[in-house]
């Protein structure tokens, strides 16, 4: 890991050179202008922060250093006989900026296990809070009682210098990837598999170690997660997770407190646990309607019910995006390799058929194509995992590797603390209605 870290220090010198210079030199230039409705609609398309690791583009979707998802699938390494990229060769583009080498990947993976051991009191934590809290609930806790392992946060109290703040960071991040997918897995055990635990085993990559650690066995659920961990990894700095985790540590809050922050943002509806409650809409619809593969007439009426009722369709609609989610075509790519026949997966192909132009004909919903939530969870259900409250924890697993990247980076441009402006209602009606 020496290496990787040597590779990212000779990164920031460069890097602070350059951004210095150029807001030296283009500072004052404007790059656009708010308008009054922007600030009551959730400051959207309002470019108001740097994200280096990855690019939202509205009709391409996103670009991990300028790489698009089917060239990511093609250029990053793979583990032997897999189809899929390691999500580890994902964190090194996105915080080096170069793809990685077969070493590279390796060597990520290597340090990842040395560092999975998670301290019995944070599992003690768990065992303390009730079985029916929500996973996402669960999973937030235990990062931040993790918080107690924080390198950055002793150094601080230390007196550590600002140009070295990174340094500890970069440790937290490492650390804290390492032990999320134990910590999860012990969530998912705990919940659903009368605490029969399972230990790692040494030699597998993340994924492989993660998929294990859940209990399944299937080459294939191995697979899905390796394409599950590197889909979800990063959605440039703007979405709920990444920019609450950005606005937290931006007050150097360490790296447990910002990603914990982070999560509790995914699990909102309208966000990471938008999957679960497509699962929940596809099996109710499914039982509504008698079982089995409804009609495209059926659906499109229990669609329309569904709106009717004051309801969002879940796995539909984007703040940014304004067609489809190519994160939704690689799992539907996985899928009709592997379940072409999957009774869901026939429902998910149908869905997508009938709900876009219901939305369109709304005149109100700006992008009526589905996104990433819309086909995750029928592909986990198919392989075994049944228990769709926790589909959110592993979307938080795999957003690590994006938020921690973002989060070294801001360390190590020495990103100030955040603080936009607000104002009222009142203030803005005499301003513009006199
Ligand atoms: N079903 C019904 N109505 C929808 C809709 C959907 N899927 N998507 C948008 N709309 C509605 C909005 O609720 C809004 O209605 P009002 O004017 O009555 O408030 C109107 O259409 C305009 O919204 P928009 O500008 O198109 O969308 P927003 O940028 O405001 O919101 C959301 C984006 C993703 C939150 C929205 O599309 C939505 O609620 N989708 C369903 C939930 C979902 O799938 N979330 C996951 C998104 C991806 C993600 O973050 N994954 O983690």
């Amino acid at each position: 890991m020496k290496k990787i870290k040597q590779k990212f220090e000779e990164k920031i010198g460069v890097s602070r050179t350059r951004v210095k210079q150029f807001v030296d030199e283009y500072g004052d230039k404007i790059i656009g202008e708010i308008s009054l409705r922007q600030i009551y609609s959730g400051m959207r398309g309002m470019l108001s922060m740097v994200t280096e690791t990855s690019k939202l583009d509205p009709n391409e979707g996103i670009r991990f250093r300028g790489y698009s998802l089917p060239e990511i699938q093609d250029v990053l390494p793979r583990a032997n006989q897999s189809n899929q990229p390691l999500p580890e060769g994902m964190f090194y583009l996105m915080l080096i900026g170069e793809l990685p080498t077969n070493d590279d990947v390796h060597l990520i993976s290597l340090e990842l296990e040395k560092r999975s051991s998670v301290p019995d009191y944070v599992f003690n934590v768990i065992n303390n809070l009730p079985k029916e809290m929500h996973p996402m609930t669960q999973f937030s806790i235990a990062i931040l009682s993790l918080r107690n392992e924080s390198k950055f946060s002793k150094a601080y109290k230390q007196g550590v210098s600002k140009k070295d703040y990174w340094n500890t960071t970069f440790e937290d991040a490492l650390d804290l990837i390492a032990k999320l997918p134990r910590i999860a897995a012990y969530i998912y055990r705990r919940n659903y598999h009368n605490e029969d635990y399972i230990e790692p085993l040494k030699g597998l990559d993340w994924s492989a170690n993660f998929a294990h650690m859940l209990g399944f066995s299937n080459k294939e659920f191995t697979e899905l997660i390796r394409l599950y961990m590197t889909i979800h990894s990063d959605h440039e700095g703007g979405n709920v997770s990444a920019h609450a985790s950005h606005l937290v540590g931006s007050a150097l809050s360490d790296a447990y407190l910002s990603f914990s922050a982070g999560m509790n943002g995914l699990a909102g509806p309208l966000h990471g646990l938008a999957n679960q409650e497509v699962v929940r809409w596809l099996l109710d619809m499914q039982e509504k309607l008698g079982g089995g593969l409804p009609s495209r007439d059926e659906i499109a009426n229990y669609v329309q019910e569904s709106l009717n009722q004051g309801k969002v369709i879940p796995g539909f609609g984007h703040a940014v995006l304004r067609k489809t989610d190519p994160r939704y075509t690689a799992q539907r790519e996985f899928a009709l390799k592997y379940l072409p026949d999957d009774e869901l997966f026939l429902l998910v192909s149908r869905v997508f058929e009938v709900v876009p132009p219901i939305l369109e004909a709304t005149g109100k919903v700006k992008n009526p194509w589905p996104n990433v939530d819309a086909h995750s969870g029928i592909l986990l259900l198919k392989y075994g995992m049944k228990e769709y409250d926790f589909f959110t924890v592993l979307f938080g697993v795999s957003r690590s590797l994006g938020i921690m990247s973002q989060l070294i980076w801001s360390r190590a441009l020495g990103m100030p603390i955040e603080r936009p402006s607000s104002t009222t209602t009142d203030i803005m009606v005499k301003k513009f209605s006199n």
